[in-house]
């Protein structure tokens, strides 16, 4: 299925046939590109890059690569095909057919999740906005911008929706969400994590980790919708996921081996005065940004995400393929609850726990993550396992924000969790260290002393490959 680019806004579900539609989202386009001067990546907007654009929705070759200075980045409007035959997959409402107008008795919770998803679009790349200055070579420098740009075009897919189905309130909120931003005390972005600063690339790499991580796990929930636009929308945004998370674990991956390379090289010296990251430091690095992360999936026990799912808006992660039974009605899930002393094993209904479902999910594919990091230790034969922390540690949100817990899960006091944070999360000597090294290599097939090449380019291209052209 073809995407049309003769149009100003690339799209394959033909906007052009909606008048008042092409001009509300014509309108909103050049207030898209004023945010992406202003909170865009700074200063390389005059630069050629060479980034993928999406030229079809098709599983197999959707993607064209060649080299564009990002504001000319054709964003637009992708939706996986149509499948006329399509049931609601679960809920209340499992079996019927999909609906492709939003339900007036949904129409609220519907926008608030379409308006919480979209707004960490933009939120990501105010967050990354100063990276390029400080890019460890020139294959990294095009993947932050690749993964910039697509966040830019999941904005646009949420925008779309907004536009098309929500009438005036949808083309106010897609105007709001040009008009948060992270870290802002007055006007912050909705959700915690995008809120934090990454302002080096291992808190970068961790953030494309773990937090594109949660972006993947909420975007498969999504996919579920019986509101079928969102849905669909949300299924080719998943296809662009994948490269997010392939920079977060590659790129952490590259720091574990070049600390492993100079360990090696030489022994018994701590290796920060080669320029090296300790590996007990990437391990703080992951503890912040997985407990962060964690957060994203709301609370425990939620009576938003028990209607969510009853109203069949948004399901569980592959609902078709994991689950035989669909409405989740009559079952139960033990939560570890934490009362402010002590836990218990309390059974609450399935559905009221839906949020838990998805962060299980998400912990599971995180401890898988760890597999990757620990083969590179274990090849350099040095004894040092990464972890996931448990997800009870260092949380903000959820019933475990009101205790302190170890790395591991176990409750203890606030001040023994004070007098060994240090050990667990980046105290502000790391982050200086850290930071001291971000130094830009813009020479091509270079890298900073920091992080090992990767072992291959990007879409066949060799790793001295001109992804940037400054
Ligand atoms: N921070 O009933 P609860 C991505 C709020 S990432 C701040 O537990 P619910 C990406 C909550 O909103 C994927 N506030 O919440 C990644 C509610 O507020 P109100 C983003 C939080 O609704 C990298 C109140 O607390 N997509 O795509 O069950 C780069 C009660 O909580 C937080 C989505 O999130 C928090 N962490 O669940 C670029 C999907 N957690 O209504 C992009 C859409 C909770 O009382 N969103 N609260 O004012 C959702 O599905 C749900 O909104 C949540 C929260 C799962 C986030
Ligand atoms: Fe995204
Ligand atoms: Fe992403």
């Amino acid at each position: 299925m073809g995407i049309n680019y003769s149009e100003k806004i690339p799209n394959n579900v033909d906007i052009s046939a909606d008048r008042r539609l092409q001009r509300a989202l014509e309108k909103w386009q050049p207030a898209y590109l004023d945010w992406w001067a202003e909170m865009g990546p700074t200063d390389f907007n005059t630069n050629e890059i060479y980034l993928r654009t999406a030229i079809s929705v098709d599983r197999d070759g959707w993607a064209d690569f060649g080299h564009v200075k990002m504001p000319d980045y054709r964003w637009g409007i992708f939706l996986t095909p149509n499948d006329k035959e399509k049931k609601i997959g679960f809920g209340d409402h499992e079996g019927e057919d999909v609906w492709q107008e939003v339900p007036g008795e949904h129409r609220n919770n519907l926008r608030r999740l379409i308006v919480t998803q979209a707004d960490t679009e933009p939120a990501s790349v105010e967050q990354q906005r100063l990276l390029g200055h400080t890019a460890p070579s020139l294959y990294d420098m095009r993947n932050l911008f690749q993964v910039n740009v697509e966040e830019g075009r999941h904005l646009w897919a949420m925008v779309y929706l907004l536009h098309s189905h929500f009438g005036k309130d949808g083309r106010e909120e897609a105007e709001e969400l040009l008009e948060r931003r992270s870290g802002n005390p007055d006007h912050p972005r909705i959700l915690s994590t995008f809120n934090d600063p990454v302002e080096d690339w291992l808190s970068f790499f961790c953030f494309t980790t773990f937090t594109d991580r949660d972006g993947k796990y909420q975007l498969l929930a999504l996919a579920e919708s019986g509101f079928d636009p969102l849905a669909r929308t949300c299924r080719f945004m998943l296809t662009e996921e994948a490269h997010h998370m392939f920079v977060g674990q590659t790129g952490v991956n590259r720091v574990i081996k070049r600390a492993c390379e100079v360990m090696t090289e030489n022994p018994q010296k701590d290796i920060k005065e080669y320029g090296a990251i300790p590996l007990e430091i990437i391990q703080k690095y992951i503890n912040r940004w997985a407990s962060s992360s964690v957060d994203l999936f709301g609370s425990e026990v939620s009576s938003n995400a028990a209607t969510f799912f009853a109203a069949g808006l948004k399901g569980r992660a592959y609902e078709e393929k994991n689950y035989q039974e669909h409405r989740a009605l009559d079952q139960g899930f033990t939560i570890e609850e934490w009362d402010g002393n002590r836990l218990s094993n309390n059974e609450v209904p399935l559905r009221n726990a839906m949020n838990e479902v998805l962060r299980s999910d998400y912990h599971a594919d995180n401890v898988k993550q760890t597999v990757l990091w620990n083969k590179a230790t274990a090849s350099f034969g040095i004894d040092f396992q990464f972890t996931i922390p448990h997800r009870r540690f260092n949380r903000r949100i959820g019933m475990y924000a009101d205790g302190f817990f170890t790395p591991e899960g176990d409750p203890i006091s606030e001040e023994e969790f004070n007098q060994n944070k240090t050990k667990w999360l980046p105290t502000e000597e790391d982050e200086a260290f850290v930071k001291s090294l971000m130094v830009k290599c813009h020479e091509p097939g270079k890298f900073a002393g920091w992080i090992a090449p990767p072992s291959k380019g990007i879409n066949d291209q060799s790793v001295d490959f001109d992804y940037v052209r400054l």
